[in-house]
């Protein structure tokens, strides 16, 4: 029987080769693709937001877990789809316009993934009509905005604005180094988040409310 605490281990070491072979080896074995998921990656992923959180590993480690992850992923995924698996929810993410920074906002698609959401990722530079586009036409529950310039900041609340007018049921999250809690408070966004590790905490929370 293939070891799946040996594929969380392998995520949290960003080990690619050791983690492509486990998975592939459990999927030849018949383990339930599910399994795979909650019992390697997201719960190598887990660990590796946890030690995020507590400063004990940085960006570097936190990137070679994700790439990990997303390889270990990419195998998986299509037996995923066919055994029906729905993810914990859809989320749209996206650098607003003006901002082409998206160091940060890539963390924290990766880490969503890796706790079991879908993630759309629009880029950088998104207008907030394309917010609204993809937002309606994919279906999404979530929506989440990163800003790492003063100047863009504005682009969020006319994002959330031109989101909460098109009438969607979304949940809207806002990130990014220059932004606070205040301030997604006083443009009425549903939750911030200071780094990638809280970012899924706070999309957790969002989903279940
Ligand atoms: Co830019 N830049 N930059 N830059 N850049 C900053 C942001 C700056 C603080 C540097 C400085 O002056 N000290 C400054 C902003 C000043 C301000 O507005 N107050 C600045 C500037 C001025 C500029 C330009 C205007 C420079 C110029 O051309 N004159 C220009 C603007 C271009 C534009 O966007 N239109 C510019 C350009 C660039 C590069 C292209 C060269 C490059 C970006 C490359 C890229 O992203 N692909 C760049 C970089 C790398 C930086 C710094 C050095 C690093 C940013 C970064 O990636 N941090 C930055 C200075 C610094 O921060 N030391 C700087 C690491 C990243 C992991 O953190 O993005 O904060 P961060 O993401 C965190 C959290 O914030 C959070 O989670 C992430 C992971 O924990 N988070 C979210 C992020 N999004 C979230 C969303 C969420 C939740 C959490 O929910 C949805």
């Amino acid at each position: 029987m293939v070891d799946l605490k040996g594929l969380a281990e392998a995520i949290i070491k960003g080990d690619q080769a050791k983690a492509v072979h486990i998975t592939r080896t459990a999927l030849e074995q018949k383990v339930p693709p599910k399994q795979i998921l909650d019992e390697g990656l997201i719960a190598g992923m887990e660990v590796v937001g946890q030690r995020f959180k507590n400063n004990e590993i940085f960006i570097p480690e936190v990137l070679f877990s994700a790439r990990t992850m997303k390889a270990a992923m990419a195998l998986l995924e299509p037996e995923l789809v066919k055994a029906g698996v729905k993810p914990l929810g859809k989320f749209l993410i996206g650098t607003v316009k003006g901002d082409l920074h998206d160091i940060g906002k890539n963390l924290v698609a990766m880490m969503l993934k890796g706790a079991g959401f879908e993630v759309i990722d629009l880029g950088v530079d998104v207008p907030p009509d394309k917010f609204v586009e993809k937002a309606r036409s994919m279906g999404v529950q979530l929506v989440g905005m990163s800003a790492l310039l003063t100047t863009t900041m504005p682009a969020m609340e006319k994002t959330l604005t031109a989101l909460r007018q098109a009438g969607l049921d979304v949940k809207i999250m806002v990130g990014g180094a220059p932004v606070t809690q205040a301030y997604a408070d006083k443009i009425g966004a549903d939750g911030y988040a200071p780094n990638a590790a809280e970012a899924v905490t706070v999309a957790k929370c969002l989903i279940a409310a």
